[in-house]
């Protein structure tokens, strides 16, 4: 392999592969698996020149980067990674890069600890908190209160339509947590008998937005409505630094196959429609399916935003963002 064509391993097509079918998903599963692709890029580069090497990096960080644009903490990865790539030759370079690598994974491994027992602060004895989706900080509160000898209880939304609220109350249930698993649609009920709502973020925005699993931000309002405060808990990996100079967060819009099958879509059809419509699947017939992913929670349905360096009150976590990220956010992966 020449200097010519940037070579990317294809284990990092095997991972972006993975991201795109939420094979692996979750913000910070997702960071943690780009890291690792570019330490498995970095290992298995063929490129015999500095430049060639940083050239097929680069296009690796590409190929994980397009894979899922809400979640942040796959771009700070990257960004993380590749601003530590150092040296004047191949090897120096592979090593730094599996270094780098290896200590941004051991750092967030140890941030969830951290966030865990802040956020476990918050939770009392014999409390009942309701989740949404499947999260790794939130579900660090939970443990780290497990291990502080308090007893919890789970309400769990299914979270449909992939239904990653299956994941949080396997878990929970290993944990020995008694669940209770409602459809997303019973909430509301089911807030009078929680002490919390805890979820996760894909994202946070510098005005404290916390962008997490589609129906977060109704569940944040009923809750307010209810008198149950939102802890939301999220690494620092999650804040989007892109937010302080104004940009929105892109929310991810997906297959509309994971909420209508092909065969649900036909059974809705109707060849007596006015607009003589019936076709094909995916042909013009009247009936639209949106799947978002994501969505927006304005910061003042939050009551807290737990991370590794504490916890926040929505409005105040742009300070922490400044701090952490400056004002500018470059592409290092640009070609
Ligand atoms: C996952 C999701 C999670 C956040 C935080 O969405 O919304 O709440 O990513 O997860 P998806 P974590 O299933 O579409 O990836 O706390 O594990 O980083």
């Amino acid at each position: 392999m020449g200097d010519a064509e940037p070579e990317v391993v294809p284990a990092v097509e095997s991972t972006a592969d993975a991201i795109a079918a939420m094979e692996i998903r979750g913000a910070a599963t997702i960071a943690d698996a780009a890291a690792a692709a570019l330490a498995t890029q970095a290992e298995g580069s063929p490129a015999e020149t500095p430049a060639a090497f940083r050239r097929g990096l680069r296009a690796a960080a590409r190929t994980l980067y397009e894979t899922r644009p809400t979640a942040v903490s796959l771009p700070n990865a990257l960004r993380y990674v590749l601003r530590g790539v150092d040296g004047d030759t191949v090897t120096e370079l592979r090593a730094s890069t599996i270094d780098r690598a290896a200590s941004f994974r051991r750092d967030l491994e140890h941030a969830r600890e951290t966030l865990g027992g802040i956020g476990a602060n918050r939770l009392r004895d014999g409390d009942v908190v309701l989740t949404h989706c499947h999260s790794t900080d939130a579900l660090a509160c939970v443990e780290a209160a497990l291990e502080d000898g308090k007893a919890l209880e789970a309400i769990v939304k299914e979270t449909r339509p992939r239904k990653q609220g299956h994941i949080t109350a396997a878990q929970l249930r290993e944990w020995g947590v008694p669940v209770t698993l409602i459809v997303d649609g019973a909430a509301r009920r089911y807030l009078d008998a929680a002490d919390h709502v805890l979820v996760g973020a894909d994202s946070i925005a510098a005005d404290g937005s916390v962008i997490n699993k589609i129906g977060t931000s109704g569940l944040a309002v009923v809750a307010r409505e209810r008198g149950v405060p939102v802890m939301v808990a999220a690494q620092t990996i999650k804040l989007h630094p892109d937010t302080l100079t104004g940009h929105t967060v892109a929310i991810e819009t997906r297959d509309e196959r994971e909420v209508l099958s092909d065969e649900e879509r036909a059974s809705i059809r109707s060849s007596d429609a006015p607009d003589g419509s019936a076709g094909e699947p995916g042909s013009e017939d009247g009936l639209t399916v949106e799947n978002p992913a994501f969505d927006v929670t304005p910061p003042r349905y939050v009551d807290a935003i737990v991370t590794e360096r504490g916890q926040f009150p929505p409005e105040s976590i742009v300070t922490l963002m400044r701090e952490l990220f400056g004002d500018t956010t470059d592409e290092p992966w640009a070609e």
